[in-house]
């Protein structure tokens, strides 16, 4: 099923992008292999640690500053050379880096942000491949406080945040007090220029 979510269009959600069986094995292939950090947060003149795991892969050139620091691409490998062949062949778009987000459990998350970091080319649509426990994804507009929708994330969900979706809407993946397993998010990206450090 594709549902259109309500972000003026922008945002496209096609549930079962993967079938079970294939969503299992790339899971399962992507924990294994793809490098975990725990990143860095800088907050309120403090350092933390994020709550989740994070990796980042891509093209060379691809160097990325998010949560505070500046990030090179560890190098593609299979699992997700397929998924970005499988994805840039459904969305019509090019990628030339991916950021992993593993969360081993409700207590992990992902707190209120745009990916909007000047390195990411401009209007280039970002797809994001859920994997594993289904989740809850909240947007809320950001100046209109009457808009704001949530939407289940479920293993082998693509969401596809094409326009302006990083302009006008935040996002964020909250804690959950329900038991919930592991999951892993992979947002496909394309970086134009590499990040400077500092
Ligand atoms: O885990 C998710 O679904 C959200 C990931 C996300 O917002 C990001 O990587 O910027």
């Amino acid at each position: 099923m594709i549902s259109l979510i309500d972000t003026d269009g922008d945002c496209v959600l096609h549930e079962e992008f993967l079938a079970r069986a294939c969503a299992d094995d790339f899971f399962e292939r992507i924990r294994e292999r793809a490098v975990w950090r725990r990143p860095k947060l800088r907050m309120f003149g403090r350092t933390l640690r994020a709550p989740r795991l994070a990796a980042w892969h891509g093209d060379a050139g691809a160097r990325y500053a998010y949560s505070g620091a500046l990030h090179l691409p560890r190098p593609w490998f299979g699992a997700l050379r397929e998924l970005r062949a499988r994805i840039e062949a459904h969305t019509g778009a090019r990628f030339n880096s991916v950021l992993l987000n593993y969360y081993r459990d409700g207590d992990d998350a992902l707190g209120w942000h745009s990916d909007d970091e000047p390195e990411l080319a401009p209007g280039a649509p970002i797809a994001s491949l859920s994997l594993g426990a289904p989740r809850r994804f909240l947007l809320r507009h950001k100046r209109r406080k009457d808009l704001a929708c949530a939407v289940e994330l479920r293993h082998g969900a693509l969401l596809v945040m094409r326009g302006e979706t990083q302009t006008h809407w935040r996002h964020a993946l909250p804690r959950t007090k329900r038991p919930v397993g592991a999951r892993i998010n992979l947002t496909f990206r394309r970086i134009e220029s590499g990040a400077r450090a500092g």
